[in-house]
């Protein structure tokens, strides 16, 4: 088989860049080791910002977002035993906002998309080596219902997420990883309730993070900082409920409970490789770089990459340049970085280090109270929430 992009991974950001490429004529090949079921229920995030919704408009592929996305205006920071504090996007980030809309969504609705149009997606096809990346004419190797194929591309996009195989396709001495964990990991449920808040709510609490979220108006999605390590299920439903009610607590009202119907743990890290490019294999999204989720960002950054390799692959196609392709690394780098420095921010600045001191907790709630008390501040917490713009 031979395409001009071959994709590695069938998640947001390998769909997304298909669907770009393939309205402006360029032909393109997803490879996507899971079955489409599995894909299309993994939970994931939960809160896409402007500019990714910009995108999916761009791409065609928002009537379901738009229908039935929730816009939110706003986030509310709680700390302290009953302090609050409410961000508001429209008058701190410039108009912008962001969506509750899951991440199983847009990738239902982008797997949907491809498939109507009759463009090769290939699900249980497991990429397993990919080679000649310095060369004119890379190759794929993956195994389909255990039969060996490969594919021949003229550039080949890893968008396989953080354990994927394409990053290790760029010799050792060619990227650097820059990383960093966190000593604590998050619970979370999904529960058949309407969520008790209408907004995102952020809390520190002397017991650690938590955060009330949400999936639609009835589905809320809640999370608890717990210790590395936990086994989801050593926490009964109503020991995560009554952890909840203390951690998110204000004016003594507790939280609507209900049927709890998915709960996981999910562990913290920082990581970034650089470059995201080797010759003619580029990475994208989560392949490149991962958030811990505290600041909503992972999605988006995978969004916001391939909308800039999109753009540059559709100009080295239509126009020969290679400008914005040479461009690419240092152009998402700059976008990656600035998100990397939030999500570490809004993450050590709201969650409870084991090894922390009574003075490390001070400082938190004095950077708390200073979000609450400054319009700088707090409008620099709304931008970078909201998310800046795709370059
Ligand atoms: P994905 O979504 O991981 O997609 C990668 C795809 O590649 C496939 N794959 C392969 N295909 C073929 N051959 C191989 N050898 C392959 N190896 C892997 C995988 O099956 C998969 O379908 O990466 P992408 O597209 O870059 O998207 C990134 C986002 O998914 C990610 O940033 C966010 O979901 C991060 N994240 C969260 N972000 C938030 O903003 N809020 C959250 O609540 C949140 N929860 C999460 C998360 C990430 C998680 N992971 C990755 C452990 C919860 C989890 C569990
Ligand atoms: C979610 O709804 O899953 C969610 C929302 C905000 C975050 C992380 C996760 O910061």
């Amino acid at each position: 088989m031979r395409t001009t992009v071959g994709i590695i991974g069938g998640g947001p950001s390998g769909l997304l860049l298909a669907r770009l490429l393939h309205r402006a004529g360029v032909d393109c090949v997803v490879l996507e080791s899971r079955q489409r079921a599995y894909v299309e229920r993994r939970q994931r995030a939960g809160i896409l910002e402007q500019s990714t919704v910009d995108a999916l408009r761009e791409a065609g592929a928002a009537e379901r977002l738009d229908a039935e996305g929730l816009v939110h205006d706003g986030i509310e920071l709680r700390w302290g035993g009953g302090r609050s504090h409410r961000i508001d996007f429209p008058s701190l980030a410039s108009g912008r906002r962001v969506w509750v809309y899951a991440q199983t969504e847009v990738v239902k609705d982008l797997i949907a998309l491809r498939l109507a149009d009759g463009a090769p997606l290939h699900f249980g096809a497991e990429v397993t080596s990919v080679e000649g990346v310095d060369t004119d004419r890379p190759v794929v190797t993956y195994v389909q219902e255990g039969r060996t194929r490969t594919l021949t591309c003229d550039y080949v996009v890893g968008c396989d997420g953080f354990h994927g195989v394409t990053r290790a396709a760029v010799p050792g001495a060619a990227r650097t990883t820059y990383e960093r964990t966190y000593p604590y990991s998050w619970l979370g449920i999904l529960a058949d309730v309407p969520p008790s808040c209408d907004e995102l709510v952020y809390a520190h609490s002397s017991r650690g993070f938590a955060l009330h979220s949400m999936r639609s108006p009835d589905v809320s999605r809640l999370y608890l900082q717990v210790p590395n390590g936990t086994d989801p299920a050593s926490w009964s439903g109503e020991q995560i409920w009554d952890e909840l009610d203390f951690r998110l607590a204000r004016d003594g009202r507790q939280l609507e409970r209900g049927p709890i119907t998915a709960k996981s743990v999910l562990p913290m890290r920082s990581s970034v490789t650089e470059p995201m490019r080797f010759g003619r294999l580029f990475l994208a999204g989560d392949a490149a770089h991962i958030v811990p989720p505290t600041g909503a960002k992972g999605l988006n950054l995978a969004a916001a990459d391939v909308v800039v390799l999109a753009r540059a692959l559709i100009r080295q196609r239509t126009a020969g340049s290679t400008d914005l392709l040479d461009a690419y690394s240092d152009t998402c780098l700059r976008r990656v970085w600035r998100a990397e420095h939030f999500s570490w921010f809004m993450t050590t600045t709201l969650h409870t280090d084991p090894e922390q001191s009574g003075f490390d907790t001070r400082l938190q709630i004095s950077q708390l109270e200073r979000i609450a008390s400054s319009p700088h501040a707090a409008a620099e917490l709304a931008s970078n929430y909201a998310g800046l713009p795709i370059p």
